[in-house]
């Protein structure tokens, strides 16, 4: 491996992570995850001989490969690196990194382009379930340049249009894993759901916060969150979530932008800059659910509308169609961008 690796650095959402076509990587997952962390730069807080940027949402890895089966284009699975400390997990999505993984396949020959748009269906091999993305390839070639802006990224872009069909259930295995709309733990009332990502949503006041409160001022809460959570990863089915990425803790309270509700969430202890794209979805499920924590302080729009979640930089807005507690379809757009193509020079010692 000292001859390097072929890798593309992108943006997907509000994320940054590198993308890599499955037959460049050793095949094996040890020797595979060995190498990422090498070329990444963990462990370290400043990941500073390697390509990661110093933070979970920076320190992020696509891997790609032509599908398996016939009900999608191609595979997808996200890694979630540790930063400071050497773990690779693949125990949840990214919907942010999703948002690169068509125009990454474009880019690397595994799809056809259309001639003014192109629609991937992509396997989230970390929870089986598929995404279909659209964003236009005028004349053949992915176009990255547009008008479409999202919260958390300056300037604009071309969108990624993803949808996700019949996402229940994706990694604990059911919408509400714990079997019931609310659960009280250490004294606070929490809804654990999953829609694509398994979050425990809480009432910011029952924890003594606004919800209003810039990601730094939340820090200090987040030894009482890690408690929460290994609680209700346990309740959840996950085990014990010590080392674990998942669940994501989201702290809910009035919308104050317009929105349909305040959020702040925690990746699991360090609080994102923003939102997840399936922590957006399953947040917006559990507010739809009448009973779950955050139904009644929600502004909901009328039936069909999309929620629009406020986060810390702006808003994602997200559609979530329920039949009941099932779930129809959800979507998002998002942008993404090509920033480096190349080869990436993994240090040769952990
Ligand atoms: O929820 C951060 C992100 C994510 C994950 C996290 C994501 C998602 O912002 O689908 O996108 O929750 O760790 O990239």
């Amino acid at each position: 491996m000292s001859a390097g690796v072929r890798c593309m650095l992108m943006r997907g959402g509000t994320s940054k992570g590198a993308y890599f076509l499955a037959a460049d990587l050793p095949a094996g997952p040890a020797e595979r995850d060995d190498l990422l962390l090498r070329a990444m730069g963990t462990p370290d807080p400043r990941q500073i001989d390697g390509i990661g940027g110093a933070h979970p949402l920076t320190s992020k890895v696509a891997v790609v490969s032509r599908a398996a089966g016939p009900d999608a284009d191609v595979d997808y699975l996200f890694l979630q690196l540790g930063v400071a400390e050497p773990t690779v997990s693949d125990r949840q999505n990214c919907g942010n990194l999703l948002a690169g993984v068509g125009p990454f396949a474009v880019e690397r020959g595994l799809v056809a382009a259309g001639a003014e748009r192109t629609s991937v269906r992509i396997r989230m091999v970390n929870s089986g379930s598929i995404a279909t993305a659209t964003f236009p390839t005028p004349g053949g070639a992915v176009d990255y340049d547009g008008d479409t802006a999202i919260s958390g990224v300056p300037g604009t872009a071309a969108p990624v249009v993803l949808d996700f069909a019949e996402t229940e259930g994706s990694s604990c295995g059911a919408l509400l894993p714990t079997g019931r709309l609310r659960d009280l733990i250490d004294g606070v009332e929490v809804t654990c759901v999953d829609n694509g990502m398994p979050v425990v949503v809480a009432a910011a006041a029952d924890l003594g916060a606004t919800g209003y409160e810039s990601p730094d001022e939340l820090a200090a809460l987040g030894d009482r969150v890690q408690e929460l959570r290994l609680r209700a990863g346990e309740l959840m089915g996950l085990g014990d979530v010590t080392a674990a990425s998942v669940p994501k803790t989201t702290l809910v309270a009035p919308p104050r932008a317009g929105g349909t509700v305040c959020t702040r969430t925690f990746i699991p202890v360090r609080v994102h800059t923003s939102i997840g794209v399936l922590g957006a979805v399953s947040v917006a499920t559990a507010v739809l659910l009448d009973g779950a924590v955050g139904h009644d302080l929600a502004d909901l729009p009328p039936p069909g509308a999309p929620l629009s979640i406020e986060h810390p930089t702006g808003r994602l807005d997200v559609e979530v169609e329920l039949d009941g507690t099932a779930v129809r379809r959800a979507g998002v757009v998002r942008t993404a961008r090509r920033l480096f193509d190349g080869t990436v020079f993994p240090r040769s010692r952990p």
